[in-house]
């Protein structure tokens, strides 16, 4: 009997981690969206456009039960890092992107658009960006994997993405 209980114990703790398991990872995104990291929904586009039509093409992009998507924010490093692998290696594109991020409210406080704080510094920034001042106040994810300042009028390819 007392085999029989620890196996029936050790059967009940593998579903249970099993499920759990299972629960955590998330599969898919919808709508031609990419899951980076195990927890963001994007999407690259490389067509060219300045950063305030590439936010509004975001929005604009298939409607989704979570809202609509928006340019991407990068908060943690391993999402950054995630997102570099991921436009360079399965991409293969050596290009500058839109994100969501603007100091055009107050030069030199970067915000996302909803209103959280940019991270500074590195890894997320290159040691020598933002260098633009008051000139270029939007945040390009550079083809080297680094944050840089853009100018409102540069036309550069963006990457959407809507909560998961
Ligand atoms: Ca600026």
């Amino acid at each position: 009997m007392e085999d029989r209980k620890m196996i029936t114990f050790l059967v009940v703790v593998w579903v249970a981690a099993l499920m759990t398991a299972t629960s955590a990872t998330k599969v898919s995104c919808n709508g031609g969206f990419v899951l980076i990291g195990g927890t963001t929904c994007i999407k690259v586009f490389e067509e060219i456009k300045t950063w305030e039509e590439a936010r509004d093409a975001c929005k604009s992009t298939e409607n989704f039960d979570t809202g609509s998507p928006h340019l991407a924010r990068i908060n943690d490093c391993s999402l950054l890092s995630s997102l570099f692998s991921y436009v360079r290696y399965q991409l293969r594109l050596n290009a500058d992107l839109w994100l969501g991020g603007s100091d055009s409210v107050k030069e030199g406080e970067w915000r996302w658009e909803n209103d959280e704080l940019v991270p500074v510094g590195i890894p997320f920034w290159h040691p020598l960006q933002p260098d633009g001042g008051p000139q270029e106040n939007f945040l390009v994810f550079a083809h080297n994997g680094f944050f840089a300042d853009g100018h409102k009028d540069r036309k550069y390819g963006y990457i959407c993405q809507y909560q998961s």
